[in-house]
């Protein structure tokens, strides 16, 4: 009979002899068949059950940051650079987007090594086909912000594409106006660089497949064709707000977006009748594709509905060349070359132009009707 003892011994020498053969497999590069030996033992092993969500290139479905491993800084060794292929490998489809709490800016430059000074990046190893300029209209959202460069950035390198990010902040507290700070970004990006196609981007909303590719197409692109606030679906036929990507070209013959819409509304379905009077269509990504998130919000102070937005959307083939890019004026304040985003704070005045409304005379009544003849009528 074998004592107790004695089957403690033969249990130690059985381990023993395990994990010398484990160490001798390891040694012959036999690392896999060792995990895998491994993991048979762990039963409720988490990374054993994301990994039956793989696909075949081994990528846990929906990480947005899951390919990015496979990019690396340049490797080149002076010879000849080629054109990334058509459709980058790096892309994986549906990803998945939440909003969790506690992300920071550092941790997003974290998971973004390769991004350079001001939000740019250019793939190493491959010239990229496309060179793309996205700008975001801001005040205050940096809540959003924060999730937006957190999943747009491995996005447009899984693309391989050549692309900065610009945020175009309004300064002061007057009125926002969404489509006045687009055609402030359109000027400031191409300054800066030959960008071939700029994505016109809310700052609350996040792309859910990576298929949406951030490159313009022969007509002005509305990209933003499903959202969740829609139930995925497009609201209505003219819809052009949210996401849209525009060729310089496209822009230019539109004369840009309107300066005179101030507050919430309008301004996006204005933008989507310009697309059709400068004679061009609107081009969409399938539903399957161009799906977004949108982080909920309420209408942010200092943005209340424009009241004037129908009145003003009714004129728009009458105003559309009189009012545009050819009209834009506003004052670069500040430009930032941050790590995830270049900022470029503008100051775009109010309905009365650049320059301060003047303070309200306190007349008395009698005087007030001559007074009211001499103050300069907001424009439309
Ligand atoms: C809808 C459209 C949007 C625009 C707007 C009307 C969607 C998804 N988007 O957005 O494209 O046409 O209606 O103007 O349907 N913003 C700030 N700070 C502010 C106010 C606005 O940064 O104080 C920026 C920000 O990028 C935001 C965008 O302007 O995403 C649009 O404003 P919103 O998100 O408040 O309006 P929403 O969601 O109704
Ligand atoms: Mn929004």
């Amino acid at each position: 009979m074998i004592s107790l003892q004695s089957k403690w011994r033969y249990l130690f020498m059985f381990l023993g002899i395990q994990l010398v053969v484990m160490a001798l497999l390891s040694r012959e590069g036999y690392q896999k068949r060792v995990s895998y030996f491994i993991r048979i033992f762990r039963k409720s092993d988490p990374a054993g059950a994301q990994a039956q969500n793989r696909t075949a290139t081994d990528v846990p479905v929906g990480n947005v940051y899951a390919n990015l491993s496979r990019l690396s800084k340049a490797e080149t060794d002076g010879g000849d650079i080629f054109y990334c292929p058509k459709t980058s490998p790096l892309l994986a489809g549906p990803i998945h987007v939440s909003f969790p709490s506690g992300l920071t800016l550092a941790e997003v430059r974290r998971k973004n090594p390769l991004v350079e000074r001001g939000g740019r990046y250019r793939p190493a190893n491959c010239e990229a086909r496309h060179r793309t300029a996205v700008v975001i209209p801001h005040r205050h959202r940096e809540h959003h912000l924060r999730f937006l460069l957190y999943y747009l950035h491995p996005f447009l390198q899984r693309q391989q594409l050549n692309y900065a990010i610009y945020v175009i902040h309004q300064a002061g507290s007057y009125t926002f106006n969404r489509a006045k700070l687009m055609n402030a970004g359109f000027r400031e990006a191409m300054r800066e660089e030959d960008w071939d196609c700029l994505f016109f981007h809310d700052v609350d909303l996040i792309p859910e497949d990576d298929r949406n590719t951030y490159v313009c197409d022969a007509n002005p692109k509305h990209a933003a064709i499903a959202m969740d606030k829609f139930g995925y679906k497009l609201p209505y036929q003219m819809y052009f707000g949210g996401v849209s990507a525009l060729t310089p070209l496209h822009y230019l013959k539109m004369n840009g977006f309107p300066n005179n819409y101030w507050g919430w509304g309008g301004e996006d379905d204005d933008i989507g009748v310009r697309v059709s009077l400068a004679g061009m269509s609107i081009s969409r990504p399938s539903l399957k594709v161009g799906r977004y998130k949108m982080i909920k919000h309420k209408l942010d102070k200092g943005n209340d509905v424009n009241p004037k937005r129908f009145n003003m959307l009714a004129k728009t083939r009458h105003t559309w060349k009189l009012d545009g890019m050819n009209t834009a004026e506003y004052e670069v304040l500040s430009r930032e070359y941050l790590p995830l985003y270049t900022n470029i704070t503008v100051h775009i005045g109010t309905e009365a132009g650049l320059k301060p409304l003047p303070p309200r005379p306190t007349v008395p009544i009698s005087a007030k009707a001559s007074v009211k003849a001499a103050t300069p009528k907001p424009d439309k």
